[in-house]
């Protein structure tokens, strides 16, 4: 699963990716550079430390969420526009961040107009998917085997695309979804703002012209951080990095905020496993059935599932150990059918 980083020359992603991974890829790069930067970054996760305190170990491992900077488009290119080639980049993502520029332009040569940057993105998105939707309504009519269901399907996406709206607004059920999915149509990534804001407005919060904008385009998630600072705070040692933000009045840097929002958009979640040996998180696709997420841990599990028992987060936090949950009824027994809920602490019961 992998995230996008993307959005118009300049808004800052490169930094942005810095200011995540800790990295320093170049920034500014305008021109030359094709390769994208890729990073893993851990998802933050009060619970997995929180257990670590009360196992006593020291062991603590995070669900990651891999993060591409697309290269950014090769000089010449118009400074609104989006390029062909980070166009066909974006197919390849599971969901896009798209950093919207709301600090001046360094350059000078372009107004700052977030909201308009935000509608702006889509509509490439929306005649991208419209130019493929197009073809394939083209070819299903000369195509004696489309169904009557395929093609009312790409009519309807035809529609709405015409009407500038984004795929992502509208509903689809699995078998349509299928139809689909070889398309990976960019207007129906998940999307979430990441609003580049300036160092002076870092307090100021999501202007309310911005949040509307993004509801209004069925964008889920708006965060906002001065990337600029960000990748100033990534770039120190872990324990100097606190007096930095007690400086600007920050209780946490913004990436974390950014990264939960960003596994969510991925329809993300995570499950426990605590000890003293390791207290971990795992991600699984939310609706992800017990025996499957088993698997996750290792096949052999998954293989050889027996049962699952469950403690939900807060109960082991309410009761202290899993013997007082026990005690309290509170270790559930359950088969492989079993839902399993983010913060379940799971350990798996399985034959080899
Ligand atoms: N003032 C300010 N400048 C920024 C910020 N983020 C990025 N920049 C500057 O904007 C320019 C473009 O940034 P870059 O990350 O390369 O943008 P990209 O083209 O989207 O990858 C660089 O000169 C950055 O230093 C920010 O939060 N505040
Ligand atoms: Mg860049």
């Amino acid at each position: 699963m992998k995230v996008g980083i993307v959005g118009f020359a300049g808004a800052g992603k490169t930094t942005v990716f810095n200011a995540l991974t800790g990295l320093a890829a170049e920034v500014g790069g305008y021109g030359g550079k094709d390769r994208p930067n890729l990073g893993n970054i851990k998802v933050p996760d009060a619970r997995v430390d929180k257990l670590g305190d009360l196992y006593r170990t020291k062991k603590r491992a995070y669900a990651e969420v891999a993060f591409v900077d697309v290269a950014g488009p090769a000089e010449g290119s118009s400074a609104g526009g989006l390029d062909a080639k980070l166009v066909a980049a974006m197919r390849d993502v599971d969901a896009l961040a798209h950093v919207v520029r709301a600090f001046p332009d360094p350059l000078e040569t372009r107004p700052t107009n977030p909201a308009a940057d935000i509608a702006a993105f889509d509509a490439e998105l929306i005649l991208s998917d419209l130019i493929q939707v197009e073809n394939r309504l083209e070819r299903l009519k000369k195509d004696q085997k489309a169904t009557p269901r395929e093609r009312d399907l790409f009519a309807r996406c035809k529609a709405a695309l015409d009407a500038e709206q984004p795929l992502r607004a509208l509903d689809f059920d699995d078998e349509e979804r299928h139809l689909m999915t070889g398309f990976r149509f960019l207007s129906l990534k998940p999307q979430m703002i990441l609003l580049n804001v300036a160092e002076a407005d870092i307090a100021a919060g999501i202007p309310a012209a911005i949040q509307k904008a993004a509801q209004a385009r069925a964008i889920p998630a708006v965060t906002a951080m001065c990337g600029q600072v960000e990748m100033d705070i990534a770039q120190l040692a872990p324990e100097e990095q606190g007096d930095f933000l007690r400086d600007l009045g920050l209780p946490a840097p913004a990436r974390d905020r950014f990264i939960v929002a960003a596994y969510g958009l991925l329809d993300l979640m995570s499950f426990l496993t605590a000890g003293e040996d390791e207290c971990r998180a795992w991600p699984i696709q939310r609706g992800t059935k017990a025996q499957r997420a088993a698997g996750k841990i290792h096949s052999d599990i998954e293989r050889g599932f027996i049962r699952a028992e469950v403690i939900a987060y807060d109960d082991f936090i309410a009761y202290g150990s899993e013997a007082k949950c026990k005690e309290a009824g509170k270790l559930r027994l359950e088969g492989k059918e079993y839902v399993v809920q983010d913060g379940d602490i799971i350990h798996f019961r399985f034959n080899v």
